[in-house]
């Protein structure tokens, strides 16, 4: 049998979907109805809140041809080739998902005029161009490992380099100060390939000295995040290689700074969810770039997978005040060379939102009952019935109906023609 072509197979997936909506065993009331029973009225109703409010950011670079061209050369049709292109597909993307108002940048992408320097007037005008189509600039990313950072940034051992970090850093707080949400989020490609290449002990008291001279003079709103990452550019040292390492540099900051936990970048094995509770229990900032990996730091689309409900679940505040603390920032980090990013976007926060209503389905107070009593096993079949096992759809569909939103966000997409329109419009 012929292989359905992409619009056929649209139309096919959308009817199945409404056929499946008005047959009575996927009736949404009759889904709801299901999980109210299992996992209690309340729950269904805060899982249904929080999907309906919770927002992430989306990052601009998602949309261009960064992440391809690494093996192939290849980017994928349609792909944005301007600033003004990438906020267009953000816009698109809102609008599908009513989730991601905000979109991250990287400085030296989307606010240079040379590709060295940061340029204010430049990210007013970006600034300008987000506010006409409805979205707002998130997080500011300096971008550290692009031409002449190949010796470090802040470690570097050249006082020109160290400088033009510097000055980064300070225009990236400034604009995160009066045009983002005042979040400053840093990764720095510092590291080494080889032992002996460079003396750790300096490269870490250079990294703790140059951040806190950057950072005297960002405005004291400004949170700022301090991204780790185990291996890469550096295959040998990262001069910031884990949370522990984070943490002890956001404490020798001195203001508003924290962690932000990069789901690519971890040693296999971690217990990610064991770091959130860390930093929530130490009230730190906290901040999340959301991928998937399976090998290395892949920066793949997000896939609902029980790690994310747990993270969720970890992060997720007691019941009546908020979903999650307000010293959180949350982000995606994905570019992807294959697949349609667009695409690629939307399938992550449904993921997300997916791995969200789980977490919000779980009753700690039962939990807490099998922990008392000690009942193991009990007490994480209980957990993983929601988190693994609940088919949480009716929620995603629930919040999605009320707010007039597309129920499956890829299926309206491909059957927008945005994507027809975007191919032909970029060459
Ligand atoms: C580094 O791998 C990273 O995760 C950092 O967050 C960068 O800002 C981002 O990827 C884009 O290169
Ligand atoms: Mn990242």
């Amino acid at each position: 049998m012929a292989a359905p072509d992409r619009i056929r197979l649209t139309a096919v997936w959308t009817d199945r979907i409404e056929e499946e909506m008005s047959q009575e065993k996927y009736q949404l009331e009759k889904g709801l109805d299901l999980l109210k029973k299992e996992f209690g009225e309340e729950s269904v109703a805060r899982a249904v809140a929080a999907v309906s409010t919770w927002q992430v950011e989306v990052p601009s670079w998602a949309f261009g041809s960064f992440g391809g061209g690494r093996f192939s050369g290849y980017t994928p049709p349609g792909a944005a080739r301007t600033i003004e292109e990438k906020l267009d597909d953000a816009a698109f993307v809102h609008r599908l998902t009513g989730t991601a108002g905000s979109v991250s940048t990287h400085v030296l992408w989307d606010f240079s005029r040379d590709g060295l320097h940061a340029d204010y007037s430049l990210a007013r005008e970006v600034f300008e161009a987000a506010r006409q189509r409805g979205l707002k600039l998130g997080s500011v990313n300096p971008t550290y490992f692009l031409s002449g950072f190949h010796r470090g940034s802040l470690t570097s051992p050249e006082e020109k380099t160290r400088q033009r970090a510097i000055e980064q850093t300070q225009i990236a707080g400034r604009i995160a100060a009066e045009l983002g949400q005042g979040v400053l989020s840093l990764w720095f490609p510092d590291g080494s390939l080889y032992p002996g290449q460079v003396e750790l002990r300096h490269a870490y008291e250079r990294m703790r000295d140059g951040l806190v001279e950057s950072l005297r003079d960002v405005p004291p709103t400004v949170t700022v995040l301090l991204e780790y990452k185990l291996f890469e550019p550096g295959t040998y040292s990262t001069v910031i290689p884990d949370w522990g390492t984070a943490f002890l540099l956001a404490r020798h900051v001195g203001r508003q700074a924290g962690v932000l936990v990069d789901l690519g970048h971890h040693p296999h094995g971690t217990n990610i969810e064991q770091i959130v509770a860390v930093l929530r229990s130490e009230g730190l900032p906290g901040g999340f770039h959301f991928n998937t990996r399976y090998a290395a730091d892949d920066d793949q689309a997000v896939e609902p997978n029980p790690e994310l409900a747990r993270i969720f679940y970890e992060l997720l505040l007691e019941e009546g005040s908020g979903i999650f603390p307000e010293n959180w920032t949350f982000m995606l980090d994905q570019a992807s060379s294959r697949e349609n990013r667009i695409e690629a976007i939307l399938h992550s926060i449904d993921s997300l939102q997916t791995a969200l209503a789980r977490a919000c389905l779980v009753n700690r107070k039962i939990l807490h009952q099998f922990q008392r009593q000690d009942d193991i096993i009990a007490a994480t079949r209980f957990f993983n019935q929601a988190l693994l096992q609940a088919d949480v759809r009716p929620v995603l569909y629930q919040a999605r109906s009320s707010r007039d939103l597309p129920l499956d966000p890829v299926m309206a997409y491909k059957a927008s023609g945005y994507q027809t329109r975007i191919e032909a419009r970029r060459v």
